[in-house]
C-alpha cells in the first residue's frame, strides 16, 4: 500500500485515477509466508508491506496476482486477510492505519464525487499526508451553507479520533440518498473531516510530530513557546490556511486520554463570549457520550497555543475539544462502541449548527463579495465572509444586531435579527463604499500574552480589529499580536506616515512596530513608538504591507491591562494614480 498509496491519493485529487487505476482493480491480501527469514530477500520485490518477521516465517502484504505466483511456484501460504482493503472499509475490530486511511479515503472520494472532496492539505514534517474532506452536495462549489468541521488526532497517540472520522465518513457516503437525515445533512451543510491532523505521531504512536513538536501547543492565540515559533509546524500552518479559506461555524477537534466535552478558552478560565452556546452544546455532547462537559482550562488543565482557542479566538468559529476515552488509544474491542456515540453526538452538532444568522455581505454598486468582519451582539464575538460574501453565525434562538464591515466601506449594522428556534435567519448586507476612511485590521493572526497575565488579562485581539472604537486588546508584559489587513487592502507607501496604530488610553505605554507580506515570517521593523503613533513605510523599504506586528516594549506593570493597549491600525488610503494605457501597434496588422 505504501508504494502506490501516494499516486493514488494525487490522482483522484486531480480528478482522475489513471495512476492508481490498475492497483485499485488488484485485491491486497494479508499473508503468512512460511519462508526462512534468510531467504525473504527473494520476496521483497513483489512484498507491498512486511507486517511481521520471525525466522521462519513473515507476515506481508501482497497482491492477488502475487500471491497466485507464489502458489502457483509451490511457495507455503496462510492466507490471513483475503481482501485488505474490504476489510478496513468494514471491521471496526482493530484501528487503521496511516496507510489504510489514506488510500481509503482516496477510494472513497473517487467513489463518491457527487458528494464528497479529498483535498492535501499540506505534507508533514515526515513527508505523509494531511488529508481533508469535505462532505456536501456539489463538493467543488462554494454554495453558502454553514461550515461544521471535526478534525482528529492532531495527538498521534489518541488515534480513537481518527476511527470515529473514518466511521463517520462512512455514514456519511452509504447514507445519502437513502437516510432522510444524513441526505439533508449533506444537502444542506459543508461537513469536513480531517482524519490524521498528525501522521507522522499515529505511525510512531507519539503525542508528538516528527520534529518532536506538540501541534497542539503551536497555534497562534496566546502561544506561548509550543515549538520553536508560533505556526512554525506544517501540521498547524495548513489549518490556518483552510481556516482561511473555508470560515467555519463550528470547529471540533478529537482527542483521548479522559471523558470529556469541552470548550475554550484553553489559555484562560475566563468565560468566552459565546459561553452560553459553548455549554449548551457540549451539555448535550457529553448527555449522549457520558462525558463531563467543561471549559479546557477547568475540565482538563491551562495551557497555551492550542487549536481551539485559535479557531475560536482568530477566526471566531465555536471550537470543542471532545476527549472520547481514557486509553491513548482505547482497547480494540471498545472502538466500535466510542464510534456508534460520538457518531449520535456529532449528527445532533451538525443538525444544530446550522441555527442562527446566515447570509452574504456585498458592495452596493458592483453586488461582488465582500470579505468582511460580521460581529454579532449579543454575544459581542464574529466570523467572517467568504471568498463568495457569505457568512454563518451559529447562535441560539433570540434577538441579536449584525454588524458587517470591510475595509474600504462603511460599516451597517441590522437591528433586532430574530434567530427562531431550530433555524436561521438570513440576512444579507450591502456596504456602502467610503474611499477616505482608513483601512483597518480584518484578522487576528497570532498573539503572545505572558503566562503570568494570561489567565487576567480580560481583553482579545477582536477589540484591536476595526476602526479606532476606545476598546483595547492589552498586549501584557513583552506580549506580541500580529494582524492581517486583508488580501485585497494591504497599507501603501505613499507620501509621508501610511499608518497609525492606536492606543489612546490615559497611559500611554511603547511598542516596537514590523510589517511584512508573508502572514508569518519576514518581519521587517518600521519603528518604535509611545502611545497612538504613526509610521511610513519608507523606514522598512516597502511599498506595501498586509501585515503587521505589534511587540510591548516590556518595561510595563502586570496587572490585567498591562502592555501597550492597542485599540485599532488604521491606514491611509492611497488613491492609486490613473493608469496610462500605452498604444498598442500589431506589426503587419491593415
Ligand atoms: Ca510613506
Ligand atoms: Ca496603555
Ligand atoms: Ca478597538
Ligand atoms: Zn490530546
Amino acid at each position: 500500500m505504501r508504494r502506490f498509496g501516494l499516486a493514488v491519493v494525487l490522482a483522484v485529487a486531480a480528478g482522475g485515477v489513471t495512476a492508481g487505476q490498475v492497483w485499485l482493480e488488484t485485491k491486497e491480501m494479508k499473508v503468512r509466508l512460511h519462508v526462512p527469514a534468510e531467504r525473504l530477500r527473494d520476496f521483497a520485490a513483489e512484498v507491498l508491506e512486511f507486517y511481521e518477521v520471525t525466522p521462519t516465517a513473515a507476515v506481508v502484504a501482497v497482491t492477488e496476482p502475487v500471491y497466485e505466483k507464489l502458489k502457483a511456484q509451490g511457495v507455503q501460504m496462510d492466507v490471513i486477510v483475503p481482501d485488505v482493503r474490504a476489510q478496513a472499509m468494514c471491521d471496526f475490530g482493530f484501528f487503521h492505519t496511516y496507510e489504510q486511511l489514506r488510500d481509503t479515503w482516496a477510494i472513497i472520494a473517487r467513489d463518491h464525487p457527487s458528494i464528497c472532496r479529498l483535498d492535501t492539505i499540506g505534507i508533514s514534517a515526515g513527508g505523509r499526508l494531511l488529508l481533508a474532506m469535505k462532505v456536501s452536495d456539489n463538493p467543488t462549489a462554494m454554495e453558502g451553507e454553514p461550515r461544521i468541521c471535526f478534525d482528529f488526532t492532531i495527538h498521534g497517540n489518541e488515534n480513537n479520533g481518527s476511527e470515529i472520522a473514518h466511521y463517520a465518513l462512512l455514514q456519511l457516503v452509504t447514507g445519502y440518498g437513502s437516510d432522510p437525515q444524513i441526505t439533508y445533512f449533506v444537502n444542506e451543510r459543508e461537513i469536513w473531516l480531517c482524519p490524521m491532523d498528525n501522521p507522522d505521531g499515529l505511525v510512531s504512536r507519539s503525542r508528538y510530530n516528527a520534529n518532536g513538536v506538540d501541534c497542539n501547543r503551536n497555534y497562534g492565540y496566546s502561544w506561548n513557546g509550543g515549538g520553536p515559533s508560533v505556526f512554525s509546524e506544517t501540521e498547524a500552518n495548513c489549518f490556518y490556511h483552510l481556516a482561511e479559506e473555508n470560515p467555519m461555524s463550528a470547529w471540533s477537534q478529537y482527542h483521548s486520554g479522559a471523558t470529556s466535552a469541552m470548550w475554550p478558552w484553553f489559555y484562560t478560565t475566563k468565560a468566552t463570549q459565546d459561553s452560553l452556546i459553548h455549554a449548551f452544546e457540549m451539555q448535550r455532547y457529553g448527555q449522549i457520550c457520558n462525558y463531563g462537559a467543561y471549559q479546557i482550562s477547568r475540565g482538563l488543565y491551562p495551557g497555551y497555543g492550542g487549536s481551539t482557542d485559535w479557531y475560536y479566538g482568530a477566526r471566531g468559529a465555536l471550537g470543542y475539544a471532545i476527549e472520547v476515552c481514557s486509553g491513548q488509544p482505547s482497547p480494540p474491542s471498545e472502538i466500535d462502541t466510542i464510534n456508534r456515540k460520538n457518531w449520535t453526538a456529532m449528527k445532533e452538532q451538525i443538525q444544530r449548527v446550522n441555527r442562527g444568522v446566515m447570509g452574504y455581505v456585498t458592495d452596493s454598486v458592483s453586488g461582488q463579495p465582500l470579505y468582511a468582519l460580521v460581529s454579532v451582539i449579543p454575544p459581542d464575538w464574529f466570523t467572517y465572509t467568504d471568498s463568495t460574501g457569505y457568512y454563518h453565525k451559529n447562535l441560539q434562538a433570540g434577538t441579536y444586531s449584525v454588524r458587517a464591515w470591510a475595509n474600504g466601506y462603511t460599516p451597517k449594522t441590522v437591528s433586532g435579527v430574530v434567530v427562531p428556534t431550530d433555524s436561521f435567519v438570513r440576512v444579507n448586507i450591502v456596504l456602502t463604499r467610503d474611499t477616505a476612511a482608513p483601512t483597518s485590521a480584518l484578522k487576528s493572526i497570532a498573539c503572545r500574552i505572558a503566562e503570568s497575565q494570561a489567565n487576567i488579562n480580560p481583553t482579545h485581539a477582536y477589540f484591536a480589529l476595526g476602526r479606532r472604537d476606545d476598546r483595547r486588546f492589552s498586549l501584557g508584559n513583552r506580549g506580541w499580536a500580529t494582524f492581517d489587513m486583508g488580501r485585497r487592502t494591504p497599507i501603501v507607501n505613499g507620501a509621508g506616515s501610511d499608518f497609525t496604530v492606536v492606543e489612546g488610553d490615559a497611559d500611554p505605554e511603547a511598542c516596537s512596530v514590523f510589517v511584512s507580506n508573508d502572514w508569518n515570517s519576514n518581519w521587517r521593523f518600521v519603528g518604535f513608538g509611545t502611545g497612538t503613533q504613526s509610521y511610513d513605510l519608507t523606514a522598512a523599504g516597502m511599498s506595501t504591507a498586509r501585515f503587521v506586528r505589534i511587540a510591548d516594549d516590556g518595561d510595563g506593570g502586570t496587572g490585567p491591562y498591562a502592555g501597550f493597549d492597542l485599540d485599532a491600525i488604521e491606514a491611509v488610503v492611497v488613491n492609486a494614480p490613473a493608469l496610462v494605457y500605452q498604444t498598442k501597434t500589431v506589426i503587419g496588422s491593415p
